[in-house]
């Protein structure tokens, strides 16, 4: 029995594991443990350096405060956040075991055993928001003195390990920079079996990006230019770049701007500028107390203080409004789940065919395993999957091939159309000799000796356009 709304994808792997089950012996087991896998959402892992502002992202995301941010222990831990009842978290020890950890008021502050000892931490709570996708929060990465530091002197770097550990089971990444990212880290990244399609970028901070919200440029305005360029700049390790201020987008969405707040910021509607910048640099009572100075200045940061005044003295309704959608968070929100979670639903099926693809081999029943992956790959809604496969084999090894670039168009496109580069709209016929370019390219590929990986991409490029009605 099929469930009505299970998507095509889901419903055919779904298939393949009760075949793999009705074989009996531990292939049901097998078959259970990979189900697990199909029917729990997406896993998205929020890498990147020390201090970027991943927790504080992630609690803009989820709309509450659960991920610890600052200078906590607990923030070098790996924590898994899920959607589930009641509300808890769950270290899970090195050793395998699990246990109670205490939280105050959502954000986990003490640990039961050393961080050193904790493989990572199940954090439970009830939320729409990770309902359809689970979130990864990582140590950050340390910054190394020297780029060019050898991989085993890598290896020892806090963060490196438990970042890496936590992303080998992640579908998808969303890696935070606050600025062009160190080559060190960009490398990390490459290494973690993503395609560019599975990997976000976020510029972090955008608030406080270039010389500030002092400066003369406003900084997010600056931010989202240099997002295009690092877009451009970061084509293969990352599909876009989105500029975020995550810290306006936490206060605005876990509910922290309140009447009180706005309606002390908003005292500040009378000052012109100079006389503004000169309050907030005071260390004692002005105009407000010294107290909700810095409750304002660590809640919305220099950026949204300064900016805000006009909208706090309209009421924290306004205030709120504001900060979330100046902060870019629901440019990221939509683009995790209208453009991220699809290629991560992908990345999570390859997880299950490359386990199928094990037991193929190694499984006495093998030649049964076989069969029911020929059964599996020979359905038409596996065709992209297919597609989505040999993509991620060239970005593994001939990541310059001009079949890369296309793969990518294809499995990117919304359309038939752009799936060979024109626009969504484009005309009929000029999308048929476009189709007939890319095959007549391809056609080429052959006499100038093409992988293996290019080889198998050419033909799953081909099905796929097929299947697209093009290049009949
Ligand atoms: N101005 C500003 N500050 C931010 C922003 N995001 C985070 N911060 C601050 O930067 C500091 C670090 O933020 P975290 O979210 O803890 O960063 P992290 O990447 O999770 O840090 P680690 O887990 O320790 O690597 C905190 O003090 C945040 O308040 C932002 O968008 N703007
Ligand atoms: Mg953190």
């Amino acid at each position: 029995m099929t469930a009505p709304d299970m998507d095509p994808v889901t419903a055919e792997l779904d298939q393949a594991l009760r075949a793999l089950a009705a074989n009996g012996g531990d292939l049901i087991d097998h078959a259970n443990r990979l189900g697990q896998i199909l029917f729990s959402p997406p896993r998205v892992v929020i890498v990147g350096r020390l201090k970027a502002g991943k927790s504080t992202l992630v609690n803009a995301l989820v709309g509450e405060r659960i991920a610890a941010t600052g200078a906590l222990e607990v923030t070098n831990a790996v924590t898994v956040f899920h959607n589930g009842a009641p509300s808890r978290a769950e270290v899970v020890t090195r050793g395998g075991e699990r246990m109670l950890a205490q939280n105050a008021s959502g954000v986990v502050t003490e640990l039961p055993v050393p961080v050193e000892d904790i493989s990572y931490v199940d954090r439970f709570l009830p939320s729409r928001a990770i309902a359809d996708v689970t979130l990864i929060d990582t140590p950050g990465l340390a910054t190394l003195t020297a780029e060019n530091e050898e991989v085993a002197k890598r290896a020892l770097l806090p963060g490196y390990d438990q970042t890496r550990q936590a992303s080998t089971e992640a579908d998808a990444a969303v890696f935070v920079f606050e600025s062009l990212p160190r080559a060190h880290e960009r490398d990390f990244v490459s290494r973690l079996g993503f395609t560019p399609l599975n990997v976000v970028g976020v510029l972090a901070r955008a608030d406080s990006f270039g010389e500030g919200a002092m400066g003369a440029k406003d900084p997010m305005a600056h931010a989202r230019e240099y997002s295009r360029v690092l877009s451009g700049r970061m084509e293969e390790l990352v599909s876009t770049v989105i500029p975020i201020a995550g810290l306006l987008a936490e206060a605005s969405r876990t509910g922290q701007v309140t009447e009180h707040i706005s309606r002390q910021l908003g005292k500040l509607s009378s000052l012109d500028y100079e006389d503004v910048l000169e309050e907030l640099e005071r260390t004692d009572d002005g105009v407000f107390s010294a107290l909700d100075r810095k409750i304002i200045l660590d809640l919305i940061g220099e950026y949204g203080t300064i900016h805000g005044i006009d909208r706090a003295a309209r009421g924290a309704s306004e205030l709120s409004g504001w900060l979330d959608a100046s902060s870019g968070v629901s440019e990221l929100d939509g683009y995790l789940r209208g453009e991220l979670l699809p290629f991560a639903a992908m990345q999570r099926a390859l997880r299950i065919t490359g386990e199928l693809e094990q037991l193929a081999i190694h499984h006495p029943a093998r030649d049964r395993v076989r069969h029911i992956l020929a059964v599996l790959f020979s359905r038409p809604a596996m065709v992209k999957v297919a597609l989505f496969r040999s993509y991620r084999g060239l970005v593994a090894s001939s990541p310059q091939s001009p079949l890369t670039a296309i793969a990518r168009r294809a499995l990117a496109a919304g359309s038939p159309a752009e799936a060979v580069g024109l626009p969504a709209d484009a005309d009929p016929a000029a999308v048929d000799a476009a189709a007939k370019d890319v095959f007549g390219r391809m056609q080429q590929l052959q006499f100038v000796g093409i992988s293996a990986a290019e080889d198998d991409a050419r033909a799953a490029l081909s099905k796929y356009l097929y299947a697209l009605g093009l290049g009949r």
